[in-house]
């Protein structure tokens, strides 16, 4: 008996430095920049504001970031009559000193939006004004600078008509492609998108997506692709076949995707943890694959690094793993299949 967990001590203490070199010897980042491929993370402010090791590992590990939550509406335009780029200004400079991209997320949403802007109605007229001169402050204070903006985020139910919204109530449906081009206007050499959730495989809400995004680029209108946010779980099996079909149909017509806020759930298994996060970690790769087996998908992005920090164990309110790295910053098997996914993959 005891033999044998001395012998199952040892197997687990080399694994752990067999895994350990791996991850001194390589990068995700390394591997992505080669191939001009984006892998990227959200950021979030309190950790990039304090905590040193979770740069590092932003730097080491991603050529990309997406400010989280500092240029939501509510964040950057709290008041009427005021903008507030401190802590995304900080991103920003972050990105650039490393050489990494930034995303910016997001111009137009239904949520975090500030009181100022819900609590009373505005006239058509006032409310297109309003969201005209926000998108262009915002755009253009970032031109040049930004490589990306989610430009619309979340338009659309499950069932393909459009979500209702301050935007959609008072403007009318035309607000998603007044967006682009406003967007477009402030800054020409960023990439605009459109970015939703449960849009990856074919359903109805993909199917209106993939209609709205495609008669927009028809009509001139400045997209240049879709997000799929890729929010997982593994007790959720997804179908990659029809994940590929729709990276594939962007393709045919010249739109780009991209994975946008990628973590996978693992509160709702039974299993042990370790056989949790093996299911993981073949979520994440299988995932990439798909993306990686369409030349429209050219980004991986990671809803946060660390699950130390993530949105999941708020919204749900149980503890949940959902990332490439666990709470003290190492690199669990999910990582190790994102790596081997890339490897695999790219030329
Ligand atoms: O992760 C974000 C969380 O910290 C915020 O409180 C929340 C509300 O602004 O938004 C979360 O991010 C969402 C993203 O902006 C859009 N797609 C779904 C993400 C998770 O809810």
């Amino acid at each position: 008996m005891i033999k044998k967990s001395i012998i199952s001590s040892c197997v687990l203490v080399s694994l752990f430095f067999l895994f350990k070199s791996f991850y001194e010897k390589n990068s995700l980042r390394e591997i992505s920049s080669k191939s001009n491929f984006n892998v990227g993370a959200s950021v979030l402010a309190s950790p990039f504001l304090e905590d040193e090791q979770y740069k590092n590992i932003l730097k080491r590990d991603f050529n990309l970031i997406t400010i989280e939550n500092d240029l939501k509406f509510a964040k950057v335009h709290p008041q009427r009559d005021s903008y507030n780029f401190v802590i995304p200004d900080l991103m920003v400079k972050f990105a650039k000193e490393n050489n990494m991209k930034v995303r910016g997320h997001t111009l137009v949403w239904h949520a975090t939006l500030p009181d100022w802007l819900t609590d009373r109605k505005y006239s058509k007229e006032e409310l297109t004004n309003i969201l005209k001169n926000h998108i262009q402050t915002v755009v253009g204070h970032y031109k040049g600078k930004i490589y990306a903006w989610d430009v619309v985020n979340e338009a659309y139910n499950d069932d393909g008509t459009l979500r209702e919204n301050i935007w959609l109530q008072t403007i009318g449906p035309e607000y998603i492609e007044l967006a682009f081009r406003w967007a477009h206007e402030a800054d020409p050499d960023a990439l605009l998108f459109y970015n939703d959730y449960s849009n990856e495989e074919i359903n109805k809400k993909s199917n209106a997506i993939f209609n709205m995004a495609k008669s927009l680029k028809e009509q001139g209108v400045p997209i240049d692709g879709v997000g799929f946010q890729m929010h997982s779980s593994i007790t959720y099996k997804k179908n990659y076949e029809q994940i590929k079909e729709n990276f594939k149909r962007y393709e045919n017509i010249g739109l780009k995707t991209q994975i946008t806020e990628m973590d996978v759930k693992i509160q709702h298994s039974n299993k042990p943890n370790q056989e949790r996060l093996q299911d993981q970690a073949k979520m994440y790769s299988e995932t990439l694959n798909a993306c990686l087996a369409s030349s429209s998908c050219n980004a991986f992005i990671t809803w946060g690094v660390t699950d130390k920090y993530s949105w999941i164990p708020d919204y749900t309110g149980k503890e949940d793993a959902p990332l490439l790295f666990d709470t003290d910053y190492k690199p669990k098997p999910s990582y190790k299949a994102v790596y081997r996914a890339l490897q695999k993959n790219l030329k």
